[in-house]
């Protein structure tokens, strides 16, 4: 979940440090920028010194790689990722329910059990196919996670597919989730309530799975306003979100604030005490959901902070905390929620977006993976704040 560090000078004392580990740097044969390996012989390193480093490989390290090459040149660009594969996550919740192939969801890096890893999306839509009967338990952890609202698009989905299949009579379907709400955001939260409650989907608040005996299939959940009450649910099925948090690599390092995140201005994102480190992404204390479309918005401003500290000149341009998840509710249905910092909405398209929409499905699952693709991964999509200003003539 690293996804981004840079040194304005010289290489980062990081970079410096980590060099003993690296095995193998290449270039990438599209963009020239050279992408090195962790954990890969000690054949090291075409150069030793970098303008720009860019720690991990994640949506926001190669978008701003990406950018990072047009303002200083290839040359200038390093990029630190151990993994061989890209993974456009958003699309596992659509892999899960057998709407989109696992295929279409990965690239290899240097090109460019659950949902939530790719060893295991494609288990998802093999458990809702031998579904039979009995209880189906989607899980939200007790922690932070990657879009807050997939733990439960699944479960819509899930319910959608055991309509289609007619097997529906036959299941409960369960969302134990370990927040206090249903949703962060009131606005969008009423709309799913009303779905839940329209599909008859069971919901359990403060429910955070801390066990599961997969030989008997059941899953222990403690009552997180009753600490050491707990509850056990037999499942048929069981979609786990997994319990997440920052990467060991940067917690506990000076870089990190108390909890273990990358400490980044929430205006800027410079770091808090190291003015040539900045980061973006999910690795970041931004206080805002961690989303491809928050880190689109987040890269166009970081953009301009490089740009402007680069020049000596202070950062201008604020990020306000801009987050999207678009709530996918069943097969050609998604409500695209768009919120801030405060929690605001800030939609895009001048029509109510908490209101279930087949055109936000489409939106979702055919333009999404083109422009994550096409423009955020080659630096070229900062998110559709232009785009809302337009649509509302200028009021949002
Ligand atoms: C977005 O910018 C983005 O990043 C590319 C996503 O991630 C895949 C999204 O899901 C969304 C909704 C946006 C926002 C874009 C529009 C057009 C509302």
């Amino acid at each position: 979940m690293i996804d981004l560090l840079l040194t304005k000078n010289d290489l980062s004392f990081w970079f410096r440090h980590r060099m003993a580990a690296l095995r193998r740097l290449r270039k990438c044969p599209s963009t020239g920028i050279v992408i090195s390996h962790l954990h890969t012989s000690s054949r090291a390193s075409a150069k030793q010194h970098y303008k720009m480093l860019v720690l991990g490989g994640g949506s926001g390290g190669i978008t701003m790689s990406a950018r990072m090459k047009r303002m200083m040149g290839a040359e200038n660009v390093a990029v630190v990722e151990p993994s061989e594969m890209h993974y456009y996550q958003p699309i596992w919740t659509l892999v899960g329910a057998g709407a989109k192939s696992v295929a279409s969801s990965g690239r290899p890096t240097a090109s460019i059990g659950s949902n939530y890893s790719i060893q295991t999306v494609e288990k998802t839509w093999k458990a809702l196919q031998n579904f039979k009967e009995g209880n189906a338990v989607f899980s939200f952890p007790n922690t932070p996670v990657k879009c807050a609202g997939a733990p439960q698009k699944i479960m819509y989905l899930s319910d959608a597919f055991l309509r289609k299949t007619g097997k529906r009579a036959k299941a409960n379907v369960i969302y134990n989730t370990s927040l206090p709400v249903l949703f962060g955001i009131k606005k969008y939260a009423d709309s799913l309530w009303e779905v839940v409650k329209r599909r008859d989907l069971q919901v359990n608040l403060r429910h955070n799975l801390i066990e599961v005996r997969a030989d008997k299939q059941e899953a222990v959940f403690e009552n997180l306003d009753k600490p050491g009450e707990t509850k056990v649910f037999e499942y048929e099925m069981l979609h786990v979100t997994p319990p997440m948090g920052p990467h060991s690599v940067v917690k506990g390092s000076p870089l990190a604030d108390e909890a273990g995140w990358l400490d980044v201005n929430k205006d800027t994102l410079q770091h808090n005490k190291y003015p040539n480190v900045f980061g973006i992404g999910d690795c970041t204390n931004l206080p805002t959901a961690k989303t491809a479309a928050a880190v689109a918005a987040q890269s166009a401003i970081l953009n301009r902070t490089i740009s402007k500290i680069l020049k000596n000149e202070k950062p201008d341009k604020k990020y306000d905390g801009y987050t999207s998840c678009p709530l996918v509710t069943s097969y050609n249905t998604v409500i695209l929620a768009e919120f801030d910092y405060n929690g605001q909405p800030l939609e895009t398209f001048p029509i109510n977006q908490a209101k279930e929409r087949r055109s936000m499905y489409h939106m979702k699952a055919d333009v999404m993976p083109h422009l994550y693709w096409h423009g955020l991964l080659r630096g070229l999509w900062g998110g559709p704040g232009p785009y809302r200003k337009l649509f509302h003539l200028g009021m949002k």
